[in-house]
């Protein structure tokens, strides 16, 4: 059964809905929205029907949560950040044909008639268990609100319904020493009912479906996640919740008690679709029921069991909807070495980096989609950024641009010319521009969007690359009707990177067409992306282009310092906030400090002590003499970065064989917030060795 469906009717593109507890960062963009955005305008561009939905996740503990932080209510906690997000992800240009939200109206309609249908089929066991309670805040733990050790893994700070360091789903009563994260009490235990899943009961279905059906479509790292949690053995898992906050239980008995999030949002897509369907006048059902139609979800990894099991068991109970085709999930995008995170502010918010670079989204859409997070985490640099944009955007598509269209202005006033005989690198360029559509459809419908965007980038090279080999601007010179050609040839090449970079790079796709002034490569009128390999030509003699813009600007220097010193800036804080002072030691008098001998001193020499990986042995200029000391700082510094140091001694302790070698003293060390070793290096500028220190 399943594998991928080949000629659908009808594409139905989901994104994670984003949690509105706080605004979303590059993370998100690189994981879920630019690739299916870059999917769906793709799409579109072959003439396919999508439905790319999307919407806030309004439910759930990280809600509440952020409420009670912030001292709000969770209704202005949605508020506040479904605006912020929607704003982002228009800013960004991703092309959701729905942006909903799960508190809608007609999301809670179509969770409890999930609920309900299902509760009366006998979808659902139900059962009276000893849950987490918080005898502190009156309140039961589930979810985000207890952490505690994760029993698979150990990490610390697992979730009462899930690690996100080894992905596990858990239940609250599995963590090893829970804690409540309201009050921080150890929580107790009370009786509660609820309605669980029975997951076990799908076992067979999601083997047959994921295990035999997909094994060569789906991506290693998610059909990998899905055996072993199907290999771990699948068990029932509550979808109801003792909280306030959520869409209530609409069965008898469900007083008081709300649907677990990760059941109702991602019923969210359904809802969005039908509200879109009903504002555009279309029929919603064929999105979700025909199957014809591929369902394809986007998401990061941390949500791959919830839409590979639970979500299809939940679909496929209930009855009459379709699965999914695929679900691409990409792995995390960490920021300059370190994991993204909200609570610690690491990362680059895209509301802040619009501030920053204004106008600029494509070139963190490029620099996000060449450096996604496809098989493995990556890591987000900014010099990586500056290089994405200075090497590729700017200097290699934003300058064929450039020449073309300048060169077509300066010698025909923007008038395409009519070429003469074509020369056979001419017509090897046209050819190969023609195989251009295909080699990136091929990418992207294979979920490749690092190899689509850098086969992107290729085509511009080999603009490029043609204009350095022709050389018009020295040909002109002796040869005008040459030129013609080439500058035709050209021509069709930046007209064929306005249609195909538009899924990448919308913006400059767009700012591409109006400068080309072409309304051949204007997708409103018609041209879409097959014209690029079918269409003898793209962009005819006679047409009359406009001018030169800059695509692209170069990104300096000091700018990605900036952004490097504001992450420093943030790691301090950060380093501020969670360290911990060593206690003051007891009270000496005057006469004791004044035992001590302090100097400023220089190290002259250095080696590694043999066999010693923490010591080095300086020889040090004190002022009074030069002498050994051996100091355990081997492991922050090399004997070369140490020579010539100003540094604080002690010079008066009693010396100390360090394996066979006397040590006459002791360098003043300190720790900075990394846990690396500092000197202790006052501003010793024109104060020369063996000056006290007192
Ligand atoms: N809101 C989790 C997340 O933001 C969740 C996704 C829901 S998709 C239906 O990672
Ligand atoms: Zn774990």
């Amino acid at each position: 059964m399943s594998e991928s469906l080949k000629n659908p009717a009808r594409y139905t593109i989901t994104a994670a809905l984003p949690y509105t507890n706080g605004p979303i960062h590059i993370g998100h963009l690189a994981g879920v929205y630019v690739p299916a955005d870059i999917y769906s305008r793709y799409l579109r561009l072959i003439g396919k029907d999508v439905a790319f939905v999307c919407g806030s996740d309004e439910h759930g503990v990280a809600i509440s949560m952020k409420a009670k932080k912030e001292g709000i209510s969770p209704k202005e906690v949605i508020d506040k950040y479904h605006t912020i997000i929607k704003k982002s992800f228009e800013d960004f240009g991703i092309t959701f044909d729905n942006y909903s939200r799960t508190s809608a109206e007609i999301h809670h309609e179509t969770a409890s008639e999930f609920f309900k249908t299902m509760y009366e089929q006998g979808d659902f066991i139900e059962e009276t268990t000893e849950q987490l309670y918080d005898p502190e805040a009156h309140q039961f733990l589930a979810d985000r609100f207890v952490i505690g050790t994760c029993p698979k893994c150990g990490n610390e700070e697992a979730y009462g319904d899930q690690c996100e360091n080894c992905g596990s789903t858990l239940n609250a009563t599995d963590l090893i020493s829970p804690k409540s994260t309201i009050s921080g009490a150890v929580p107790t235990v009370k009786e509660t009912k609820h309605w669980f899943l029975p997951l076990d009961r799908h076992e067979a279905f999601l083997k047959e479906w994921i295990l035999d059906g997909h094994k060569n479509d789906w991506k290693p790292n998610v059909y990998g996640q899905c055996k072993s949690w199907i290999d771990d053995g699948l068990k029932p898992r509550a979808v109801t919740r003792d909280l306030d906050w959520g869409i209530p239980v609409p069965v008898p008995g469900g007083e008081g008690k709300v649907l677990y999030v990760w059941f109702d949002a991602p019923i969210g897509y359904i809802s969005s679709t039908k509200e879109w369907a009903a504002r555009e006048g279309k029929d919603w059902e064929p999105y979700w029921k025909d199957e014809n139609t591929k369902l394809v979800h986007f998401i990061g990894k941390d949500n791959i069991v919830f839409h590979c099991i639970i979500f299809p068991s939940i679909l496929k109970a209930h009855g009459g909807y379709i699965l999914p085709d695929n679900v691409p999930a990409n792995e995390f995008l960490n920021l300059e070495g370190n994991k993204l995170s909200t609570s610690k502010n690491w990362a680059v918010w895209l509301h802040e980096y619009l501030i920053d670079f204004p106008n600029m989204q494509d070139v963190l859409r490029y620099t996000l989609t060449a450096n996604a997070p496809e098989s493995k985490d990556n890591d987000f640099t900014w010099k990586d950024f500056q290089a994405r944009n200075n090497n590729e955007l700017v200097a290699v598509f934003g300058n064929f641009i450039n020449r073309v269209v300048v060169l077509s202005n300066k010698y025909y006033e923007g008038i395409i010319p009519v070429p003469n005989q074509f020369s056979e690198i001419d017509l090897e360029t046209l050819a190969e521009l023609k195989k251009y559509p295909e080699i990136i459809s091929s990418s992207i419908e294979r979920y490749r969007f690092r190899e689509a965007g850098q086969e992107l980038m290729n085509l511009a090279r080999l603009g490029n690359k043609y204009l350095a080999d022709e050389e018009p601007w020295k040909v002109i010179k002796q040869d005008e009707e040459r030129v013609k050609t080439i500058m035709f040839v050209a021509l069709q090449i930046a007209s064929a990177l306005a249609i195909l970079s538009e899924p990448f790079l919308p913006f400059t796709s767009d700012k591409l067409k109006q400068i080309l002034n072409n309304s051949s490569s204007n997708t409103a009128s018609g041209a879409n992306w097959n014209d690029v390999s079918s269409k003898e030509i793209l962009i005819p003699s006679g047409h009359k282009i406009g001018q030169a813009e800059l695509l692209f600007s170069k990104v300096e220097d000091e700018t990605i310092q900036a952004q490097l010193d504001k992450l420093q800036a943030t790691k301090k804080a950060n380093e501020m906030a969670n360290k911990e002072v060593t206690p003051q030691k007891d009270t000496i008098t005057f006469e004791d400090f004044s035992k001590l001998d302090i100097r400023v001193g220089t190290i002259i020499e250095a080696e590694k002590m043999p066999k010693a990986k923490k010591l080095l042995v300086l020889k040090v200029d004190t002022g009074l003499d030069v002498r050994t000391i051996v100091s355990g700082i081997a492991e922050s510094f090399t004997p070369e970065e140490v020579v010539g140091k100003k540094v604080t001694v002690l010079v008066n302790l009693a010396p100390r064989a360090l394996r066979g070698v006397d040590s006459e003293g002791m360098i003043l060390m300190t720790e900075n917030a990394d846990g690396k070793l500092v000197f202790v290096n006052p501003d010793t500028e024109g104060v020369s060795n063996g000056e006290t220190i007192n």
